[in-house]
């Protein structure tokens, strides 16, 4: 490669050629800080992702939802774990990313600051909330940094299993008595705005994007992904007979899209700084739970030191 080419600007070509990076190569400091960021938040997402639907798993109505929602519940937890690992791939440890979760210093998804109320919003979760996150993840299985794209390949096979259990649920109950439906159309009506606020700000309201789509972290900008999501989500609620909580929604035969209303960012941004009906609840039995788990950690620790020793024993006799 020409020597006159900046550090930078390499990398940037590299970028360009669809090369993926990998954790032991240069890197800007900015691309390294931007994605532990996102991927922090990500794995915050999906760890604090579990506590809205484990809620309900005590009261599924059926063996075969309770095994279902458990699963999921489970798949989330992995793919948290997943995703720091993937975020320590860039020199940061897991108790520093959990500190910053746990002391309000990190984000995680505002989706998961709303309350779960009846067993139509673990429906309404599958079906919207991660068919939003697919939305945005199948295209991140192409993002530049190689650990986090791997991550996102697995991750998308196991969402979109997700997305169909909740439809299931909201079909199954759609067709069932005039209270179920009603109990459907009410959690959709709760859960339709927040999902189309997990994409971000509007993209000219979004300070990371202009950099995150030159660097390839980010492939398709907030607004390009929430109109996707739009755009797939109408025919299937029309399927399930409910309507959407937006009287401006109307296709645009002119863009092939989905005309829809504006989005309350207000709403948004209050849940984002810590004031949305659940965050104090939600942090809590985050924090809860891991000085609870404090011993199995410690455990763990003991276990591998004596297998080490062992090994070093073994190795000294030898
Ligand atoms: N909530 O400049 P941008 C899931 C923040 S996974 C909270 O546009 P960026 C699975 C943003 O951090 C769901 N904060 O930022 C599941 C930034 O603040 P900062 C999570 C948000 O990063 C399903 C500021 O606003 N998915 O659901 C949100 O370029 C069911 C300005 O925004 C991911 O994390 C938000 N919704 O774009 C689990 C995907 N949106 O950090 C359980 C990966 C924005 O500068 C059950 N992440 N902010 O202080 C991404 O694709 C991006 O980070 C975006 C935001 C698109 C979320």
């Amino acid at each position: 490669m020409d020597s006159t080419y900046s550090m930078e600007e390499r990398f940037q070509l590299r970028i360009d050629k669809e090369e993926k990076i990998e954790a032991r190569d240069w890197m800007p400091d900015a691309y390294r800080k931007t994605l532990i960021r996102q991927v922090s938040q990500h794995a915050h997402s999906e760890i604090v992702g579990m506590l809205p639907e484990s809620n309900w798993i005590t009261r599924a109505p059926s063996i075969k939802r309770k095994l279902a929602l458990l699963a999921k519940v489970q798949d989330e937890g992995g793919h948290g774990l997943y995703l720091y690992s993937a975020t320590e791939t860039l020199g940061i440890n897991r108790d520093e990313l959990i500190e910053q979760l746990h002391t309000g210093k990190a984000k995680y998804s505002s989706i998961f600051n709303y309350p779960t109320l009846s067993w139509a919003d673990i429906g309404a979760i599958g079906w919207l909330v991660d068919g939003a996150a697919i939305m945005n993840q199948v295209a991140l299985c192409r993002t530049s940094y190689g650990p986090y794209a791997r991550a996102m390949v697995r991750i998308c096979k196991e969402e979109s299993f997700h997305q169909r259990q909740g439809y299931d649920i909201l079909l199954t109950m759609c067709k069932g008595s005039e209270a179920q439906k009603e109990m459907v159309q009410d959690a959709v009506n709760r859960w339709w705005w927040p999902s189309l606020m997990m994409f971000g700000p509007n993209d000219d309201a979004s300070p990371n994007s202009a950099q995150s789509l030159k660097w390839k972290i980010k492939r398709l900008s907030n607004d390009e992904l929430r109109q996707r999501f739009v755009d797939a989500t109408v025919p299937q609620a029309e399927i399930l007979g409910i309507s959407l909580p937006d009287p401006l929604l109307k296709y645009n035969e002119k863009r092939g899209q989905y005309d829809f209303g504006p989005i309350d960012w207000d709403e948004f941004f209050q849940v984002v700084a810590g004031n949305g009906p659940c965050n104090k609840e939600r942090l809590a039995a985050r924090v809860k739970a891991h000085e609870e788990g404090a011993w199995v950690r410690e455990a763990s620790v003991a276990y591998a030191e004596k297998q080490k020793n062992r090994l070093l024993s073994d190795v000294a006799v030898a």
